[in-house]
Order: C-alpha cells, then sequence, then structure tokens
C-alpha cells in the first residue's frame, strides 16, 4: 500500500543480506545550509559505504517513501523549498496528500523498521527543551526510541536541551541510553556532559548483542547509542552556554515555538560561531556513521 521506492545499492544489499544503516534527512533540509548540507549528506553516505554498509538516506518525494535517495534526489531536496519536517504525527499525512518532507529521528524510525533497517545514524536527537514545564516541548524521538526497534547512534543530545529532562525521560519510557567508550553521557558539539550516561558499552557488538536481546524479551522500542563526538572536533560546553542562551532568548523574543524551535537554535547558533558548530556537527555525524555500520555489520552477524 505504501510506495516504496529503494535506491539501487538498497535494492542489491537486500538481496545479498549486506548490512544497512539508515539515515535522516531533516539534517539536511532543516539542520544545515546549502550546499554544505548536500556534500555532508554524501560524505557520510559514503563513510557508511567505508564501514562496510550500505546507507539509506530516508525521505519522502512526492508522496513516495524513499528508502534510499538517488544523486540526484538528493541533490535535489537540499535545496529545494518548503519542505516539512516530518516526526511521527504528520508522517502519514504526507504520504496520503502526496508531499514531500525529510524524516525527523522520530520518522526515519518509523520508515526504517517498515524497510527492515534494524540501525540508524544521525546527529543528535531532539529532547526536552529547557522551560518544558511550561511549553511541555518534547520531542516525539523520544516516545519513537520507546516503540519502535531501532537502534539510534547519535552524539547525545543537543546542549540547547535540558539534558537531565530528557535522560529523566528516557529512563521512564525505559530507553537504554548507552553512551559508547566512556561513561559521561555527551553534549552534541562537546564530548562530554555533567551527566553520567545509564550505561555504557565499548563494542559495537556488544551494542548488537543488546539490541538482539531486547527483541529476545519482546520488549518494544530501541536503543539510544550516545557516541561522544571526536574530540579533537569539539567546541569546550563553557564556550558555548552563553552563545545557547542567547539563542534560545532570541527564539523567545520571535515567539518561536512547535518544529520551528530546533532548526532556529541551530541556526542561531551556528551564525554565533562563524560556522565552528556546524563543522562539529559534521565531524560528529560521520564518526556515527561509522559505529552504526558497525552495529550493522554485527547485528548481520548475530540471527535474528
Ligand atoms: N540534530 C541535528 N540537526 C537536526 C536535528 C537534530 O544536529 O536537524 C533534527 C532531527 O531530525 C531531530 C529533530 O529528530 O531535529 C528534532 O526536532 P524537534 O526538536 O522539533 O522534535
Ligand atoms: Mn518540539
Amino acid at each position: 500500500m505504501i510506495d516504496l521506492v529503494l535506491s539501487d545499492e538498497v535494492a542489491a544489499a537486500r538481496a545479498d543480506g549486506t548490512p544497512v544503516v539508515a539515515l535522516e534527512s531533516t539534517i539536511i533540509t532543516h539542520g544545515m545550509p546549502h550546499p554544505q548540507n548536500v556534500e555532508v549528506a554524501r560524505q557520510v553516505e559514503q563513510d557508511v559505504r567505508d564501514a562496510g554498509a550500505v546507507p539509506a538516506t530516508i525521505a519522502v518525494i512526492q508522496g513516495k517513501l524513499h528508502i534510499g535517495l538517488s544523486s540526484d534526489d538528493l541533490d535535489w531536496l537540499g535545496q529545494a523549498e518548503g519542505v516539512a519536517k516530518l516526526s511521527r504525527a504528520d508522517f502519514a499525512a504526507c504520504l496520503a496528500q502526496g508531499g514531500t518532507g525529510a524524516t525527523t529521528v522520530a520518522a526515519t524510525m518509523i520508515a526504517a523498521r517498515h524497510a527492515g533497517i534494524e540501525v540508524f545514524a544521525t546527529g543528535g536527537i531532539g529532547g526536552v527543551h529547557r522551560g518544558a514545564e511550561t511549553s511541555f516541548d518534547i520531542s516525539a524521538d523520544l516516545n519513537e526510541l520507546a516503540q519502535t526497534p531501532v537502534t539510534v547512534v547519535a552524539a547525545g543530545a543537543k546542549a540547547i536541551l535540558d539534558l537531565a529532562k530528557t535522560l529523566e525521560v528516557l529512563e521512564t519510557l525505559g530507553v537504554p541510553v548507552i553512551a559508547y567508550g566512556q561513561d559521561a553521557f555527551p553534549a552534541f558539539w562537546s564530548a562530554r556532559s555533567d551527566f553520567k550516561a545509564p550505561l555504557r558499552m565499548n563494542s559495537a557488538e556488544e551494542i548488537a548483542r543488546a539490541h538482539r536481546l531486547r527483541g529476545g524479551l519482546g520488549l518494544p522500542g530501541g536503543q539510544l547509542v550516545a557516541n561522544p563526538i571526536p574530540q579533537e572536533a569539539e567546541i569546550a560546553a563553557t564556550e558555548l552556554a552563553p552563545i545557547i542562551a542567547k539563542a534560545l532568548f532570541d527564539a523567545e523574543k520571535h515567539r518561536i515555538t512547535g518544529k520551528a524551535v530546533t532548526p532556529f537554535l541551530l541556526q542561531r547558533i551556528f551564525e554565533q560561531t562563524d560556522g565552528r558548530s556546524l563543522t562539529a556537527n559534521i565531524a560528529l555525524v560521520r564518526n556515527n556513521a561509522r559505529l552504526a555500520a558497525q552495529i550493522a555489520r554485527k547485528l548481520g552477524d548475530l540471527s535474528a
């Protein structure tokens, strides 16, 4: 019933059992400026290939769900105007109406599961926003992690969020939060936050086994793998703190709400760091893509 369009390499991978890694597209349309967005998307896809898996960038184009984008699709999407930012609530509506939308973490997880893909790499997940006690702004990504059995590799949650509340909600929802190779929960542009991650794993194999065992227990939901940004690429949290505070202040002043909040904050931080936030963002996404490919390969070695 759903019009699925597989890229050639994803179709081939399915036929011969090569592991596949899902990639989101909101980071392309709403997370990074053109033309870097398209360059990064290609680079991240190549990182997945170099690590022995096949990339499947996911998006809805004119009512069709694409699992893997062609080079032309990627070029087009990277500069298209008015592309929706799709999450759980509006995914099916976009398909029904023949619309075009980029998939957030939540929507990419839904699509990945639908296509039989178990691992997904992104930059950072959405979470509980600062001031959520009055705004109620909690990303649908968190609920999705509780419901959809996909392992998501991210660099933690963005420091624009309330990390303490984000970790609390993830715990409440029963989502395993696994720091990779360190104890601290990473903070996106910075390798370490002040918070300890609930779980720590040091190998892709452990993460893959935990994924399988959750399935074996019949638990719904996925895992959040929090992979710290490589140290040479990080921006110190102390340097970012005033920039984030200013961005949040501006968002309030301009009465930015709903889906527009995260893209607005990212753009402001990009401007205020003279583009250094983007350089860091690129390094961490690539790092996540490589780890996700390793996990996908280990999952392929373990029986379902
Ligand atoms: N992290 C980034 N760039 C992004 C996003 C996350 O570095 O563009 C996107 C992801 O698609 C994530 C979404 O799912 O922001 C969260 O949006 P919201 O806070 O509105 O739920
Ligand atoms: Mn929100």
